[in-house]
């Protein structure tokens, strides 16, 4: 996040430069559809998109698992935008379903992370990440990276197509510059995270729930503390839970609400309150000085506040830090976990 904002993002004079995505804003301005394909943490980061540009770009959005998508006989026309997502560059699903999809004229512009790898070479523009390599196998910074450069492309695209208003550009690319001193304080809560991983190491399962754009949140927290400390983990949109999950519900169940401060805030403190009613234990990630959240939940995390649509690359710190603090609690291997390959090229 900070090698992606530095150098690109001039809060001051109002100018994100972004050399990849500059080249080809005529072409994104033009598109009838903008479609995000990934797998795992990367189609994670493509959900978020997917609510970010509908909300800044009004374009027609979908999000697709590479690993159907390359199985499916999608619909694809000329003027499809494909952002591919991956941290590898090498994913084969991904691969393949990009392949697929360019043979039948849709554009692909890639977000990827390692230079020169085939999904960057099988697009036709892009934006590289430039998070580093990744140590461990789970992806992590990646993640943050990815969502930074979707930000970054989404806002810059909402102002060309004039869906954005300058003020409101400019007050996020403020709030984004923000961001890094953010993640330096939201890592901070590092020991505290420490003592819940001590405290729920034991736990069979996790529920996670979150609304609106900590819903592909909650989907990541739980699919990192599965990769990492092997406890079975679902994600949720918290108005689900009376769809279902909430039959999973019992005494001393952790639950992990995604609740920084948004539009649902409420919404989800009465979800917060059913899950109590249960006697299920509630983890609240929470913007700071939360009252509401403070009373209802067994534990918090505090990170600071920042604009709704952004708060995802805070939100999101405070999970992986729990499921690598799990993992280190049960004695595992976080860098390298059983069964996952850092890159998925079969
Ligand atoms: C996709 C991915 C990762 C996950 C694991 C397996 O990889 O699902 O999100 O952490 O490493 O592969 P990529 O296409 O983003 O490299």
């Amino acid at each position: 996040v900070f090698d992606c904002l530095r150098g690109r993002l001039d809060a001051k004079a109002g100018t994100i430069r972004m050399g990849g995505i500059d080249r080809q804003l005529d072409l994104l301005k033009e598109a009838k559809r903008i479609i995000l394909v990934g797998c795992g943490t990367s189609w994670h980061a493509g959900l978020l998109a997917e609510y970010v540009f509908e909300e800044l770009c009004r374009v027609p959005v979908e999000v697709e698992y590479a690993s159907e998508f390359r199985y499916r006989n999608p619909v694809i026309h000329p003027g499809d935008v494909i952002i591919a997502i991956s941290q590898s560059g090498e994913t084969a699903d991904t691969l393949v379903a990009l392949e697929n999809a360019k043979n039948q004229g849709a554009f692909i512009f890639g977000v990827v992370n390692v230079v020169g790898s085939s999904i960057a070479r099988l697009s036709q523009a892009g934006a590289y990440t430039h998070a580093g390599p990744e140590i461990g196998v789970a992806s992590t910074k990646a993640f943050t990276a990815q969502l930074t450069v979707l930000y970054l492309i989404a806002i810059k695209l909402g102002y060309a197509k004039g869906t954005l208003s300058r003020d409101r550009y400019l007050h996020l690319i403020n709030e984004l510059a923000l961001i890094p001193d953010k993640i330096t304080e939201v890592l901070k809560t590092a020991p505290e995270v420490a003592c819940l991983a001590g405290k729920y190491k034991n736990a069979r399962d996790f529920l996670f729930l979150g609304r609106g754009y900590n819903f592909p949140i909650a989907l990541e927290g739980a699919l990192k503390l599965k990769e990492i400390s092997y406890i079975h983990a679902e994600g949720y949109p918290a108005a689900e839970m009376k769809h279902g999950p909430i039959a999973l519900v019992e005494e001393s169940l952790p639950v992990v609400f995604v609740a920084t401060k948004d539009a649902y805030h409420e919404k989800l403190a009465s979800n917060a309150q059913e899950i109590k009613a249960r006697k299920g234990n509630v983890l609240a990630i929470i913007t700071e000085r939360d009252t509401l959240f403070e009373e209802i939940a067994d534990d918090t995390i505090a990170v600071p506040a920042s604009d709704e649509i952004l708060a995802p690359l805070l939100s999101v710190v405070p999970l992986q830090l729990l499921a690598y603090y799990t993992g280190l609690a049960k004695g595992l291997d976080v860098d390298k976990p059983r069964n996952l390959a850092k890159s998925v090229t079969v």
